[in-house]
């Protein structure tokens, strides 16, 4: 892919996934075929949290005192709100929010809920349009300003070794969805002058897109007690004392459609993980005349056999060429096509092409369900191989600036180094490379800072971000 800015923008519209002539900057359409991507997608995620979350629903507007209450929280959002001033021609006393997320709109709730440390912990999670008034430039799904994806879950607990687990759990909760939809991801702990408004530390999962910039694609964050004691959010302990609790929460957004489009895209269009695609199995019809109705009864009895073993299937039996068919629906990603003709009839098989690889295989009838469904998951395998593969070696290590510099001005990617993680050095780093720290990971002894020379304390890594 040779701009692959372009490539992204293109795509989302021919494989109709978004339109973005919506009259209103960063704000954009979903069209039913995205919108069935974004629904298996939301799936997958609300299998993974409705095992220890339950989700809710709050209103979309925060009173103005209600969003201000927690003065770093508002600071880090003050340039992106939308206000509602007005009702109609009556000015209103109190301006309304919309929410750029719903701490605010929540944890006044959290304080009546709470009482004892028999309500704890409570884990809650909503799945919302949110809205941000993004000064960066837009880009579909990428940077929006309504974000129409939010998935925000929020915890409360009676310890800070409670909330730490969590933010753990919330690791392996991600992990696993992003290991479903086959996208890779580093995990760092942002530097503190990136960290979530509020925060005491942020978690963030950023994969690697195929301009060599990264994306941040989920956020974990540990609050501590900054909220609890800002809304008071209190519980009797068990021996009858009153105590602040501690938060965390951790949110995602249509990043992760992006990410999906970006991260395994071709050029041919979409390559879609089957766990997430509208349309699992396309078949298509190769008619002659004279055939055309038993062509058409055996189609439709694969159909209805492969739809009874549970996949998502769809018989084009629109009157267009089949090679045009071919077209739209690699454009589309469908993971696997089915071809069926006559001469294939007569043997009693058919030829299924992968769009992963672009193999043709004939399969026997008999044989169909089982072996569509070892195919599809050797798709997902492949194009989670792939990806990975992709992403690490795109990881390279520097020991100092210059080196560092070379390798984005050449080969962009991630860039791994050992860093003192003191916050001047750090920001020094980011302007004389013109990238962003991303964050650390593990404790990196014996070498020397790449920017002051100090020992390093942390390995870190860097990189030109979205
Ligand atoms: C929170 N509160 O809000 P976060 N367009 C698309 N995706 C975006 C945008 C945007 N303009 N801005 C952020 N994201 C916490 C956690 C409740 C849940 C995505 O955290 O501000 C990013 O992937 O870090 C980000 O990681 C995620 O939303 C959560 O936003």
């Amino acid at each position: 892919m040779t701009d692959f800015s372009e490539w992204f923008h293109n795509i989302l519209e021919e494989a109709e996934i978004i339109d973005s002539r919506y009259p209103i900057k960063g704000m954009n359409v979903w069209l039913p075929y995205g919108f069935q991507l974004r629904k298996h997608t939301l799936e997958i995620l609300r299998n993974i949290l409705d095992r220890d979350h339950q989700e809710t629903l709050f209103p979309l507007l925060i009173p103005e005192d209600q969003l201000e209450k927690e003065s770093i929280h508002v600071k880090g959002f003050e340039d992106e709100v939308y206000w509602i001033t007005h009702g109609g021609l009556t000015k209103l006393n109190k301006k309304l929010a919309l929410r750029p997320t719903s701490e605010t709109a929540m944890y006044p709730m959290f304080s009546l809920w709470i009482r004892s440390h028999t309500d704890l912990p409570l884990r809650i999670y909503q799945i919302v349009n949110t809205f941000r008034y993004e000064t960066k430039h837009t880009r579909p799904l990428i940077r929006v300003r309504e974000i129409t994806t939010f998935k925000e879950a929020h915890t409360v607990h009676e310890t800070m070794e409670e909330a730490e687990e969590q933010v753990q759990e919330a690791i392996r909760l991600y992990k696993e969805f992003f290991n479903t939809i086959a996208i890779p991801y580093i995990i760092t702990k942002r530097p503190p002058w990136d960290k979530f408004p509020g925060s005491d530390y942020t978690i963030a999962f950023d994969t690697l897109l195929p301009d060599g910039k990264t994306l941040q694609i989920a956020t974990v964050h540990n609050l501590g007690q900054t909220f609890s004691k800002t809304f008071n959010i209190k519980f009797e302990t068990p021996t009858g004392e009153h105590e602040y609790a501690y938060q965390t929460c951790y949110g995602l957004s249509d990043r992760i459609i992006a990410s999906i489009i970006a991260v395994h895209g071709d050029e041919s269009g979409l390559r879609l993980p089957p766990e997430v695609a509208p349309y699992q199995i396309i078949i298509v019809p190769i008619i002659f005349k004279e055939e055309t109705e038993e062509i058409m009864k055996a189609c439709e009895k694969i159909r209805d056999k492969l739809k009874d073993a549970g996949f998502r299937v769809k018989l084009d039996d629109r009157d267009i060429r089949a090679g045009r068919k071919y077209y739209e629906w690699e454009m589309k990603g469908a993971p696997l096509r089915i071809e069926i003709g006559p001469r294939d009839l007569k043997r009693n098989v058919v030829v299924v092409a992968r769009r992963d690889t672009k193999e043709k295989i004939e399969i026997k009838t008999e044989d169909l369900e089982e072996e569509t469904d070892k195919i599809l998951h050797d798709i997902t395998r492949t194009l989670r191989e792939e990806a990975w593969k992709k992403m690490q070696d795109n990881i390279r290590t520097a020991t100092n600036l210059e080196e560092a510099k070379k390798i984005i001005k050449e080969k962009k990617g991630i860039i791994s180094f050992p860093w003192c993680g003191d916050e001047e050095c750090g920001k020094s780093i980011e302007e004389k490379i013109k990238v962003d720290i991303l964050g650390i990971t593990e404790a990196e002894k014996k070498s020397s800072c790449i920017n002051c020379g100090k020992e390093a304390e942390h390995k870190a890594f860097l990189a030109k971000t979205y």
